[in-house]
């Protein structure tokens, strides 16, 4: 399998954490995301979105992180990242939507730099933006989470699941903006246990090959 990833992108970090905890081994192709490559004809020949992660394998192509961390629980189903009952897996779903659908697009590089660049935006106005899509989002996953009890050591019961692999990423996005964390105990707490883990562990920005 190939991975085209970021060492900062959390959609990337998402299929990171899948792969490891499902025990894959993968090669990476770093797509500088800063220097623009993933704009360049040659990776929209691999993405015509322009984006990562992109999953490559004997089947085929894929795209979306959680269109890839779905596909390789199918094809892969040990340890599952989904639960069993259909209405735990909607639970799953709805948390990691909540953050992959309603937090992460609102922060993304091409978003900030159109705000920025084409909208005028100052660089305060475009941190405040950044803060306030964030605090938004996880006020509401710390609410839920902390007053759930199908929620335990992870974000559903006693095992990682879709859910964990997304809120990891998130709220290191938002330690590498300064946000202030401490509010969201639920969430610190589920983001130690995740830390425990070697999966989620080897999928940290920071130990990624193109990390700088
Ligand atoms: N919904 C997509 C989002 C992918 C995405 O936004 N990736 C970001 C990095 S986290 C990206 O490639 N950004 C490039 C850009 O904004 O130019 C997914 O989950 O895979």
């Amino acid at each position: 399998m190939k991975l085209y990833g970021y060492f900062r992108s959390s959609a990337a970090y998402r299929v990171r954490i899948a792969l490891g905890l499902k025990g894959l081994p993968y090669e990476y192709a770093a797509v500088h995301l800063r220097k623009g490559e993933q704009r360049a004809p040659a990776y929209r020949a691999v993405n015509a979105q322009g984006l990562v992660p992109v999953l490559e394998d004997e089947r085929g192509s894929f795209t979306q992180s959680l269109a890839i961390i779905e596909y390789l629980d199918e094809r892969f189903p040990e340890p599952p990242l989904l639960p069993d009952r259909p209405e735990s897996r909607a639970r799953v779903r709805a948390i990691a939507l909540a953050i992959a659908c309603d937090i992460h697009p609102l922060d993304n590089l091409r978003v900030l730099q159109y705000l920025v660049r084409t909208l005028g935006a100052s660089e305060q106005a475009k941190d405040a933006w950044y803060r306030h899509w964030i605090d938004l989002g996880l006020a509401s996953l710390e609410s839920q989470l902390a007053t759930d009890a199908a929620t335990g050591a992870f974000c559903h019961g006693d095992a990682p699941t879709l859910g964990d692999v997304c809120l990891v990423p998130q709220l290191a996005n938002a330690r590498r903006a300064s946000i202030p964390l401490d509010v969201y105990p639920t969430l610190l707490r589920i983001e130690s246990a995740c830390a425990a883990l070697p999966a989620f562990a080897a999928a940290a920005p920071e130990r990624q090959p193109d990390a700088e």
